[in-house]
């Protein structure tokens, strides 16, 4: 299927978007301001909707992450915060720590305004260790109301504190201005840096030129001179401004993660973006011509809107960084509430992170895998074991006696070679529409021949409210697409919220007839991954009636065909010290 929708589909996409971009320019804006409410403290914290193990501070608002790091025994992250409140604003680098991913420790904030170079704002950047184990953080600083953008550097005060509590500041910033003729406003969130063969760190920077995303690149030898490349590292027209770019090496064989400097014939390289017009992030799989110092993209990877992406739910703004005490490379990505500004006024806290994902390359070489960190099961508590259950048309069977509000669930479909010759057929006339259009037509409701099956997570008793993370199998000429669906908009009774059908193609091999899916359910989350992690889809969703002990899960086909569940394990969640 991974050619049929990659290829025809997605090439009249990228017309079609090409199109809609030019006319909305001028509408970009990264974050909404809400003046009124943006240093109104929350003295109340609203308890029903938040998360219990994924990562939130106490209160107020939180956006990207920043700077992950492991240093010394310690996993750090930094991330954006409003201190004063649970919208967007009075940004600061909020930092928090832990020695195993899962329970965190807050410190106090960081970076925060105090000096020219940032009076305006600390935004969004990354962390380096330089030779000798020497930490640096580069960030963003905005220096005037006009929301002109420089680029900072920072430094652990005492590099003996095991926690790295407090950084300073050297006067001789901003390392990074802009030049004349780029776009003052369009020039942030710095990448961790990567040294070349020639002894020169190297960083990204995202902005525009006009319409056209660009990824800017700068040398250094010292880390304080820097200049800017004549060449950016990559560019894509039509794309708009590009925001927190991340640029790694991924190995060519194997399940390790690379250093970000790792060079040479075994390794491909991942350019992400973010994608400010769209508020999604994209990325491609290609080859880092170090003579040329250019990204590029494989023939096989789609470059902008209608490419592959992280997540094809609620993920933003995100950032690896490499973990040598496992050789790994672990990916945070920032998800935002999905109700309103008032709701999240009133509930006094906005935004999650989502869990940390290993990233690893598929090995057919087109595409991640992502699957989250193993250290999450360590909070599997209870859990329920089901096998071998056949689900004709129709059939709904509740997983009982798990926390079905704060959950893992592990589930493997299998169905007969009879089943994919009766899939449906996919409608020619929806080449035109990505995957949630068809998700939007072809919903949990509408039966189908092979799907749509899954689960219904976050559900009330009597499905007044759930949220379905299913599979739907579709016959394209001699081959089949796959489409996986997270659909918030039968989630909740509340009104005002945005409940997209959030879904993406998955280019799976159908010939063991099986299909995995895993979700992480955490009261206003749902985290899932299709097909051991090339697919995933995460939505953000309110319900009133499914919630805490009232929440359900369930297993369900609205397929002609049935399908079996192979095995299926859920566990409760228990809630780790969070902040
Ligand atoms: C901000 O932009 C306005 C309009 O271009 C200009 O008049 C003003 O001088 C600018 N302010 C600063 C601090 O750059
Ligand atoms: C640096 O941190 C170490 C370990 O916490 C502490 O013993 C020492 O007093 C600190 N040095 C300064 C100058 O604060
Ligand atoms: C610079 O980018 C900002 C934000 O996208 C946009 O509003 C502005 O028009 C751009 N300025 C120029 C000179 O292109
Ligand atoms: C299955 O389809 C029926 C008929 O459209 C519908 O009433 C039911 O809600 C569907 N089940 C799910 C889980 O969507
Ligand atoms: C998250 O909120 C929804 C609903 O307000 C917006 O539509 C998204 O654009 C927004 N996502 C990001 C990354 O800001």
């Amino acid at each position: 299927m991974g050619q049929f929708c990659s290829e025809k589909i997605l090439w009249v996409l990228a017309l079609v978007f090409t199109c809609v971009l030019v006319s909305i320019n001028g509408v970009e804006a990264s974050h909404k301001v809400y003046p009124d409410y943006q240093s109104l403290t929350a003295s109340n914290v609203g308890r029903l909707h938040r998360t219990a193990y994924h990562f939130q501070p106490k209160r107020h608002w939180i956006n990207d992450p920043n700077g992950p790091m492991y240093y010394n025994g310690v996993y750090h992250l930094f991330y954006q915060y409003n201190p004063k409140g649970a919208v967007w604003g009075n940004i600061v680098w909020a930092h928090s720590v832990s020695t195993d991913l899962i329970n965190w420790t807050p410190l106090d904030p960081t970076i925060f305004p105090s000096k020219p170079f940032d009076k305006y704002g600390c935004w969004s950047g990354s962390a380096t260790v330089l030779p000798g184990n020497r930490p640096v953080i580069l960030y963003t600083g905005i220096v005037d109301q006009n929301n002109t953008q420089v680029q900072n550097y920072a430094v652990p005060a005492n590099l003996s504190d095991p926690y790295l509590r407090e950084w300073v500041k050297p006067d001789n910033n901003p390392l990074i201005v802009p030049q004349a003729g780029e776009n003052k406003t369009a020039f942030r969130d710095p990448t961790t840096a990567w040294l070349g063969r020639d002894g020169r760190w190297r960083i990204l920077l995202g902005g525009k030129r006009k319409h056209r995303g660009v990824a800017f690149l700068y040398r250094s030898r010292d880390f304080l001179r820097w200049t800017k490349a004549k060449h950016p590292l990559h560019t894509a027209a039509g794309t708009g401004n590009w925001e927190c770019p991340d640029f790694y090496p991924v190995p060519k064989q194997g399940s390790n993660g690379l250093d970000t400097s790792v060079l040479g014939p075994n390794v491909k390289h991942v350019l992400k973006v973010s994608l400010d017009v769209t508020r999604y992030e994209y990325y491609t799989l290609g080859s880092y011509d170090t003579d040329k110092d250019r990204y590029i993209p494989d023939d096989t990877s789609r470059d902008g809107w209608n490419g592959l992406r992280y997540d094809y739910g609620n993920f933003y703004a995100s950032k690896s960084f490499f973990d040598h005490s496992k050789n790994r490379r672990i990916l945070w990505g920032w998800a935002n509430e999905s109700d309103t500004a008032y709701d999240d006024m009133t509930k006094g806290w906005a935004g999650i992170q989502l869990i940390p994902r290993v990233i690893t390359l598929d090995p057919n070489g087109k595409q991640l895998l992502q699957w989250p960190i193993p250290e999450l099961e360590s909070l599997r508590g209870e859990n329920v074991h089901l096998s071998g259950q056949v689900l004709k048309k129709g059939d709904v069977v509740e997983v009982t006696g798990i926390t079905a509000a704060q959950a893992d669930v592990e589930v493997t479909f299998s169905f007969a070679a009879s089943s994919l010759d009766l899939a449906e057929q996919f409608d020619p006339a929806w080449k035109t529409l990505d995957a949630q259009d068809v998700c939007g037509r072809r919903g949990s409701t509408v039966e189908g021949g092979l799907g749509p099956f899954g689960l219904l997570t976050l559900a009330s008793e009597n499905l007044e409210e759930y949220t379905p993370v299913f599979f739907r199998v579709f016959k394209a000429g001699y081959q089949h697409v796959v489409l996986m669906c997270s659909d918030a908009r039968s989630s909740s009774l509340m009104d005002g919220l945005y409940t997209p059908s959030f879904a993406g193609f998955v280019d799976v091999d159908l010939t063991d007839k099986k299909l995995s899916l895993r979700s992480l359910i955490d009261h206003s989350v749902v985290e899932s991954f299709g097909a051991r992690g090339k697919t995933c889809i995460s939505s953000r969703v309110y319900p009133t009636l499914a919630v805490s002990d009232k929440a359900h899960l369930y297993v369900f086909n609205n397929g002609t065909e049935a399908v079996k569940i192979e095995t299926l394990d859920a566990w409760s969640m228990n809630r780790p010290r969070m902040n």
